[in-house]
């Protein structure tokens, strides 16, 4: 008896913990797409002071470069209170050297670390205690080493909070330090002025009269401040409620909005290029637990939606508010995901392509959304439930085009959650990696999505077609031929962009899969090399019947004929330049090294002029696929500017799967033809044409 009444009770407590849902609908406008989110709108930022430490700024660590690198592409940017702190000095660091006192060996640590992870630096340079020959000398050290990865200068770290500074007297210093970092080095990038605030009375201004020297108008941002300093009755006092309410996101809307206007008359490009939830470190149980990742969502839309070309997140070591955090005990180095991180990676998934406006009627329900959509047509719908109590049933009207919908959840038991996060199910792992399982599919009818997104978390829809394009990798052409490598392309395909690390090709992979069925009827699971939303590149399996198959890819199908052959060479990305090489030998038969079939070192790849003479051989080799589905080399011709010329070897070129090769000795008829199709023939079926040049 007692029993059944615990358990009444028990579920009584249960029944008025249950959450209501409450209706949230959002229509999309994809004819009306707005302002593209940069690819490198992700940024993180850190104290110059930390750089001065291995241990505060582990840059050699690979799970923290990893971490870094998984996000996409990004911005770090060093400064903060710090920068004019420190000293500069060109040097090797020792052990009893300064660490008030940043040395070369430290940039040049922080610059292979840029490199290490392919994100671009934004350098802060001391403004306030420094001068401007030194400031000159240290941008003049990191442009000299590391200027494949320097994306511009910041002079100073929020001026405007300087003591007695004046907005005169900050441009004036402003205008020495730039003119000393340029004449040392013109094409020195600025940026600036990476105020604390004083949007309309320090960055307008600034911008005004120094705008066409800078290449990016930079801002800080704090919305909320610790209490007591900020007294609890202030909204912007730090608390969960005051982090996700309207009221916070209208602030940061407003930033944006101010920012954008400023920029736009001397048409830069705007940066948060510092920025957190809670200035003074953060504040513990708000700027450290899942509800900053909810907010760091919310606010990293906001700000895309004002043009906002990128944020930075401060952070580093193991600071309050830092997304990942870096500690060292006894020499061994932690490196762990904070919630905030979280925020980055969804965003990451979520923002490629242009902002898209939406109508959302969230009524009663603290809910915020945004739509994005990429250039193969892919839409992504964010909806950040940032209400502690209630459910959104989501109604969400993608537009005709869409008939596909899947998606990736962020979520944790409560707002206060530090550790247990997940994104698509799935927690970064103790070695930094986030490895989704699958997708979830989010059922529609008549053009009509729903889902819920429950109280204190947040969701990204993927909406897509359901057709799909088949061809041949190397030339998109079609049949494909069994071990051959082809691609797919679609929409919403998945939400991460994947390529398998080993020649063991996986059936899922980026936590997508698909399958391919023959004219007989055989299935058989796709082995991936290439995921990404939009394009898929796989090896046809072997065995796979000739005639049409059908290919299956999440809920999208497409079809393709499959032959014995079907041969495509491959060209270098987005030109018909043939990806080749090519090898001198003496007439005696001795290896003279290679000669160069491309030029790509103007950035647009074009065919190098092949040397040719009487005293040598010139053999190219070409490489594609489905071409080893024919053996017998009689079957197979090659014509180089319309001449045919003897094939040597066609088949497996042995290192990746279904890739092959293509031996050719260059005629010496060809001698000064200039540049000339090639074009492979294999059972009767040409490839597609590739150039060369031959002087
Ligand atoms: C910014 C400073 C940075 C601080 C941060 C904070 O640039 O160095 O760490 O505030 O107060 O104003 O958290």
């Amino acid at each position: 008896m007692m029993r059944t009444i615990v358990f009444l009770i028990a579920l009584t407590l249960m029944a008025h913990a249950q959450t209501t849902s409450l209706p949230v609908t959002i229509t999309a406008k994809t004819a009306q797409p707005g302002a593209a989110i940069p690819q490198d709108f992700l940024g993180l930022s850190f104290e110059t002071g930390s750089l001065t430490s291995a241990t505060a700024f582990p840059a050699e660590n690979v799970q923290f470069q990893k971490m870094v690198a998984q996000l996409g592409l990004g911005w770090l940017r060093f400064g903060g209170n710090s920068v004019d702190k420190t000293a500069w000095a060109r040097g090797q660091r020792l052990s009893g050297s300064s660490t008030t006192t940043l040395l070369s060996s430290d940039v040049d640590r922080v610059i292979a670390f840029a490199r290490a992870t392919g994100w671009r630096m934004l350098w802060a340079l001391n403004l306030e205690s420094s001068t401007a020959a030194t400031a000159a000398d240290e941008s003049d050290y990191v442009m000299q080493n590391g200027s494949d990865v320097l994306a511009g200068f910041e002079i100073g770290n929020e001026p405007d909070l300087y003591p007695a500074n004046t907005l005169a007297n900050f441009v004036s210093n402003w205008k020495t330090f730039a003119d000393a970092i340029q004449a040392k080095n013109p094409k020195a990038v600025l940026t600036g002025p990476a105020d604390a605030g004083n949007i309309s009375t320090w960055t307008g201004p600034f911008t005004i009269q120094q705008g066409s020297r800078i290449a990016l108008l930079t801002q800080h941002f704090y919305p909320l401040g610790p209490p007591p300093t900020v007294p609890a009755s202030l909204p912007n006092s730090a608390s969960i409620p005051n982090l996700l309410n309207s009221y916070t996101q209208g602030v940061e809307n407003s930033a944006g909005q101010s920012l954008q206007t400023i920029a736009a008359k001397p048409a830069l490009p705007w940066r948060m290029s510092e920025t957190n939830s809670c200035y003074n470190g953060g504040y513990d149980g708000v700027s450290n637990v899942f509800a900053s990742a909810l907010w760091g969502v919310d606010y990293m839309f906001t700000l895309a939606a004002t043009a906002s070309s990128g944020v930075n997140f401060h952070g580093g070591g193991s600071g309050l508010y830092t997304p990942i955090a870096v500690s060292t005990d006894a020499g061994a180095t932690t490196v762990t995901a904070r919630p905030l991180y979280y925020a980055m990676l969804l965003f990451g998934a979520a923002a490629g392509g242009r902002v898209v406006p939406l109508t959302v009627n969230s009524g009663r329900v603290n809910t915020t959304a945004f739509g994005v959509l990429d250039p193969a047509g892919t839409l992504r719908v964010t909806i950040i439930n940032k209400d502690p109590q209630f459910d959104a049933a989501v109604q969400i009207t993608p537009g005709a085009a869409y008939t596909l919908a899947t998606a990736l959840r962020l979520s944790a038991l409560s707002l206060t959650e530090k550790t247990a996060i997940t994104l698509g199910g799935a927690s970064v792992a103790a070695d930094g990696t986030w490895a989704p399982g699958t997708f979830e599919t989010v059922k529609g009818s008549s053009g009509v999505f729903n889902l819920t997104v429950p109280a204190g978390s947040a969701a990204v829809v993927g909406f897509g077609a359901a057709g799909l394009g088949i061809g041949n990798t190397a030339s998109g052409q079609t049949p494909v031929a069994p071990v051959s490598m082809a691609s797919l392309y679609g929409t919403n395909l998945g939400f991460l962009t994947r390529s398998t690390p080993s020649v063991d090709l996986p059936a899922t992979l980026g936590a997508v899969s698909g399958t391919i069925t023959d004219s007989a009827g055989v299935s058989q699971s796709l082995p991936l090399i290439y995921v990404s939303p939009s394009q898929v590149n796989f090896v046809v399996p072997q065995g796979t019947a000739s005639g049409a198959a059908t290919v299956m890819f999440g809920g999208a199908s497409g079809t393709v004929q499959v032959a014995p052959v079907a041969p495509g060479l491959f060209a270098l990305g987005g030109t018909s330049v043939a990806a080749a090489t090519a090898e001198r030998y003496s007439l005696q038969g001795v290896d003279q090294g290679p000669v160069s079939v491309f030029d790509c070192s103007t950035g647009t790849c074009k065919p190098a002029p092949i040397a040719t003479d009487p005293q040598a051989n010139v053999f190219l080799t070409l490489y594609g696929t489905g071409i080893r589905g024919e053996t017998n080399l009689t079957n197979v011709t090659c014509t180089v500017g319309g001449i045919n010329v003897p094939v040597q070897y066609a088949g497996a070129q042995g290192q990746y799967p279904g890739f092959d090769q293509v031996n050719i000795q260059l005629p010496g008829q060809l001698r000064g033809a200039g540049t000339v199709n090639v074009v492979l023939t294999v059972d009767g079926q040409k490839s597609n044409a590739v150039q060369i040049a031959v002087n």
